[in-house]
């Protein structure tokens, strides 16, 4: 399988960075849709992979117009999502199939040697009515970062959107960039405690369409994570 990560570096002759990231692929089969004609259809994926990629180039965007006091590298991961097929037992392949443009960032990050200070990865930010809570490996990997990112959103009013309560355990591609790359990271990511799948309403289905993308939802995080770029 071929993937592609794509990588750009805000600043790139800054000595302090930090990373941000999302994932830009899709997954290639509906497999939870609730019709099981879809269950080898590709997603559009607007919310689970794009609402990230969309929140980062807007912050590329205001990066270009003002540029902050760090480096900051954008780095866009391939195959998150390519994880095996729900009607293939989990326990045979399991996790290592998911994440792969990540695990192998994580091994080989693109400019040798590599640090940053710390790292911010966006999945599923753009559902409607969105809550974050504190995901448990980026409670395990990086509390400073949670707690960092957590009070700022509060300071400019989206307190009620992150939340200081349980997230969920996702195996998503910050895992892999605190075990491999070292670099402490966590998931900005969307935890639904009413649905079966613990994400959000249409998860891996082919209603994951921008039309159930909410604006507010991508500008609360969008000015959450741009504020604690500008803060550093
Ligand atoms: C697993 O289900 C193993 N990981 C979920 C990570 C994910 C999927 N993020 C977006 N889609
Ligand atoms: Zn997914």
């Amino acid at each position: 399988m071929l993937g592609k990560n794509i990588i750009a570096a805000v600043n790139p002759d800054a000595q302090q960075r930090i990373l941000l990231a999302a994932h830009w692929d899709s997954r290639p089969f509906a497999d939870h849709d609730h019709d099981k004609h879809n269950h080898y259809t590709p997603i559009d994926g607007a919310n689970d992979g794009a609402s990230g990629v969309g929140v980062l180039m807007e912050i590329a965007r205001q990066m270009s117009i003002q540029k902050p006091n760090i480096g900051v590298d954008i780095i866009l991961f391939d195959l998150e999502d390519y994880g095996q097929h729900a009607s293939i037992d989990r326990s045979i392949n399991g996790e290592n199939t998911w994440c792969l443009g990540s695990q192998h960032w994580a091994r080989n990050p693109h400019v040798s040697s590599y640090d940053a200070q710390f790292g911010i990865l966006l999945d599923m930010v753009g559902a409607e009515g969105a809550t974050f809570g504190y995901e448990y490996y980026s409670n395990h990997y990086a509390p400073g970062i949670i707690q960092k990112v957590w009070k700022t959103a509060a300071s400019i009013g989206y307190g009620d959107i992150f939340r200081k309560e349980d997230g969920g355990g996702v195996l998503d591609d910050h895992v892999f960039i605190n075990k491999y790359a070292f670099i402490p990271t966590i998931d900005i990511i969307h935890h639904s405690p009413s649905t079966t799948s613990g994400f959000f309403e249409h998860w891996h289905t082919l209603e994951d369409g921008i039309d159930k993308i909410s604006k507010e939802s991508l500008k609360a995080v969008g000015e959450t994570v741009i504020h604690v770029a500008y803060l550093e």
